[in-house]
């Protein structure tokens, strides 16, 4: 790259770094990533997808281990029948095709076709109980860091009202789909929801673009069998388990994520 165009793209990542910098304090979270020698890895259009590329990650706890709120047969069903489905479907559609991105689910769906069903859905059913395994405390939710409270009541005013909007997201959902707190390109947390399995990632599907840190899944197989109709109840029990440091370090990554792309011009 000459020199005048990294010279350019450092002062327009120092515009971001200060955006960014200035929601969560002194900058550190982003200052890491900011070298101007450093390039995101280039996509290459004729490189093909391997063989099942994507595989169901573990469970980083028990199945019953947010018993009674989310039952153990709930968990074990959601965990070992839907999401292993999604990651089996997934990798049957990307078999033998082009890959799109770099690689990452992230990219993969970020480039989603609205048409292409298979990804779409696959995809953001991967992405989604990926992140919906990891954003659930054991034992009951904490609270969330300074950094990331500091913008919660920013953008939301407290968390109590931040999870006012949540739920309700949640609970208007029609259908089956999902909730969101996903942090926009600019650095704000937005709620939002989406139906089927589509996320914020994905630019060409919704109305809220943004990096999702935390979701809650509101399809029936969630919590049918402890809550049945009663989806208010089951959407209150999982913000008491939320483990915000896992939220926190999913902005971490997001935000890490969004200075890399802004300086790839992707
Ligand atoms: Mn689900």
């Amino acid at each position: 790259m000459e020199e005048t165009s990294c010279l350019h793209i450092c002062v327009m990542n120092k515009r971001t770094f200060l955006k960014l910098s200035g929601i969560v304090g002194a900058g550190a979270l982003v200052s890491p990533w900011l070298g101007c020698g450093e390039s995101a890895d280039q996509a290459t259009s004729e490189k093909l997808w391997g063989d099942n590329p994507f595989t169901l990650p573990e469970l980083g706890f028990p199945v019953d281990a947010l018993a009674p709120a989310i039952d153990a047969e709930t968990m074990a069903i959601h965990h070992g029948k839907h999401h292993a489905g999604y990651v089996r479907k997934l990798n049957a559609a990307l078999a033998g095709q082009i890959m799109q991105g770099d690689g990452t689910l992230d990219s993969l769906l970020r480039g989603v076709d609205p048409l292409d069903e298979g990804v779409r859905n696959n995809g953001g059913g991967h992405f989604n109980h990926t992140l919906y395994w990891e954003v659930l405390a054991p034992g009951g939710g904490n609270k969330p860091p300074d950094r990331l409270s500091e913008m919660i009541d920013r953008d939301f005013g407290s968390l109590e009202s931040f999870a006012e909007q949540f739920a309700t997201a949640a609970a208007k959902q029609f259908g089956s789909g999902w909730a969101w707190l996903s942090v926009t390109d600019e650095g704000v947390l937005e709620v939002s929801s989406t139906p089927n399995q589509d996320n914020p990632l994905m630019l060409q599907c919704v109305d809220q673009p943004g990096t999702p840190i935390l979701g809650i899944d509101v399809w029936e197989h969630a919590y049918y069998l402890n809550y049945q109709n009663r989806r208010k109840d089951y959407i209150a029990a999982f913000v008491e388990l939320i483990n915000w440091e896992a939220v926190d370090a999913r902005l971490s990554r997001a935000v890490r994520d969004i200075v890399v792309r802004i300086k790839s011009g992707a």
